[in-house]
């Protein structure tokens, strides 16, 4: 009942939560949902991918979607969650959903960052980095959104283990980058779209962030998110910046999105999530669902524009 479900969506979720959620979902949907191990995190908590489809046979494309990369994003795997509720819904009742999961394999990590999510919620809300601890040391933790292999550790990152964004000793040193990059490698062929969420800002950004340098589908992508942008305006009266991350926010290498273009996703995208810094990464759970609307919203757009070429 998606009116009971609400309310289980419009609150956060703690670690095992999400884990309990993900499990229950994938045995209440055994038809459309597969759940599957991808790796483990620093602290051996599991990596785990839900992958939605529609009760239909083999398709050649897919969309990953990651949420909670950084710890104290909370609306991030909230995000994640609901996305995963409304779809499994909706399905056969929504035009658009139905046709999105009929077209493509919706890969889903709730959580990429588990470690660090468990100690926002015991020990520092505002934690955003993994766990990971390194010999010669006290400073613990990596930017996973530094440590991917995309032009890594140049300007806008830092090679200081005490830093927010410390890049961490090589590219992919981290067992949470290494989950997805192996992953997502081994489906290249058929992820056709990448979604990482972050917050706060309020942006639809999309490569490159580690150089001013423009992608080569540059405008495509630019009306692509400018569409979305304009839809979240219009439906929900919200204003989201959009266009590529080195250009609308900071130089950022070693950001996973930039690694997944240069690997061939060519509709790669990173949002902000709400808000716009009133509450910052302390969205309160009443604005929750609206958050989400508004992303799903943005999300269906160009995923449904990218099925349709
Ligand atoms: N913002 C992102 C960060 O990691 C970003 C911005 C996007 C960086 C895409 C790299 C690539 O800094 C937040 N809020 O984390
Ligand atoms: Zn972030």
């Amino acid at each position: 009942d998606p009116k009971s479900g609400g309310m289980t969506y419009e609150r956060y979720h703690s670690l095992e939560d999400i884990y309990h959620l993900v499990n229950i979902t994938s045995q209440e949907h055994p038809d459309m949902t597969k759940l599957i191990l991808i790796g483990s995190s620093f602290e051996k908590n599991p990596l785990y991918v839900l992958k939605l489809s529609g009760r239909r046979g083999p398709v050649d494309k897919a969309m990953w979607m990651d949420c909670g990369i950084h710890a104290r994003e909370w609306i991030s795997p909230a995000f994640c969650l609901w996305f995963i509720k409304f779809a499994l819904t909706f399905y056969k009742q929504n035009a658009d959903i139905t046709t999105m999961l009929d077209e493509m394999d919706i890969y889903i990590l709730p959580i990429m960052n588990p470690d660090g999510y468990k100690y926002t919620w015991t020990t520092n809300r505002m934690w955003r980095k993994n766990r990971s601890v390194r010999e010669g040391s006290s400073c613990v933790g990596v930017d996973l959104n530094r440590n991917f292999d995309a032009n890594w550790c140049t300007r806008g990152a830092s090679s200081n283990p005490c830093s927010d964004i410390y890049c961490g000793q090589y590219p992919e040193s981290e067992p949470e980058v290494q989950a997805v990059t192996k992953f997502l490698r081994s489906h290249k062929d058929s992820v056709k779209i990448y979604f990482s969420i972050h917050s706060y800002s309020q942006m639809l950004l999309f490569p490159y962030s580690y150089t001013h340098e423009e992608i080569p589908n540059h405008t495509e992508l630019y009306e692509l998110v400018q569409e979305a942008a304009l839809k979240i305006r219009r439906h929900y009266r919200n204003q989201y910046r959009y266009g590529s991350g080195a250009k609308t926010i900071y130089l950022a290498p070693g950001g996973s999105d930039d690694w997944a273009y240069d690997q061939g996703i060519t509709y790669s995208f990173t949002f902000e999530l709400q808000d716009l810094g009133r509450y910052g990464f302390l969205l309160p759970p009443n604005l929750i669902s609206s958050a989400c609307n508004e992303a799903f919203a943005a999300v269906k757009t160009i995923a449904l524009r990218v099925l349709e070429k």
